[in-house]
């Protein structure tokens, strides 16, 4: 019988979203049975674990002597079994393969960094605190190139939605020399139209 390494705890934001959901998914798909290898901590590190899965990651499937990292790779091998996963026609499997590499290659990436972007901001506001000023009551070259980065985040609403992170654009948004310099900009735009 099929098996899949699982952490057996994880933090709550994380319940749901770790990936050895991905290959119980397909297993459900395909109608296959499967147990689960619950990880406690630390087991992830350890040299038979890495000797398996190099990274010390989840997901993990074994079956029968075979070993296989990699959510991809895993639901690849479940979806070979099955025609509910991959469509045994050609074009089909190979079309159902393109869209399974492009979810993994060309869209987590992103997603990812979307994820992360609210544990980077909230530490961002949290450095910040009740200070004007990244550095305290003065403005300096730090809050500069902190606003321009998070200027680019500007029709997204994400730092708006950290009141303190708002605020804090705001305040260096509204410097005079910002205002020029902004200004001066599109200016040059409207001239070159
Ligand atoms: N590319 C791997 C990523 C696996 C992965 O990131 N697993 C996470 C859980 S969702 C993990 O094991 N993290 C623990 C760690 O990296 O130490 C896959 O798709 O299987």
């Amino acid at each position: 019988v099929i098996t899949i390494a699982a952490f057996r705890w994880v933090p709550e934001f994380a319940r749901g979203q770790v990936r050895d959901l991905r290959a119980r998914w397909a297993l459900e798909e395909a109608g296959l049975p499967y147990r689960t290898r619950l990880l406690e901590q630390g087991d992830q590190d350890k040299a038979d674990y890495r000797a398996q899965q190099p990274f010390g990651q989840v997901p993990l499937l074994e079956e029968d002597g075979l070993v296989l990292f990699e959510s991809g790779a895993i639901v690849l091998h479940i979806g070979s079994r099955s025609e509910a996963l991959l469509p045994q026609e050609p074009g089909a499997r190979a079309r159902a393969t393109q869209w399974l590499i492009a979810a993994l290659n060309s869209v987590e990436p992103f997603v990812m960094d979307v994820v992360r972007i609210d544990t980077f901001l909230s530490s961002l506001s949290n450095a910040l605190g009740g200070k004007p000023y990244l550095d305290g009551e003065r403005f300096t070259a730090g809050d500069l190139m902190m606003v321009a980065v998070l200027r680019l985040l500007e029709r997204t609403g994400i730092v708006g939605s950290d009141p303190r992170l708002a605020a804090y654009l705001e305040r260096c948004t509204g410097r005079p020399a910002f205002k020029r310099a902004l200004a001066a900009q599109l200016a040059d735009f409207r001239e070159a139209a």
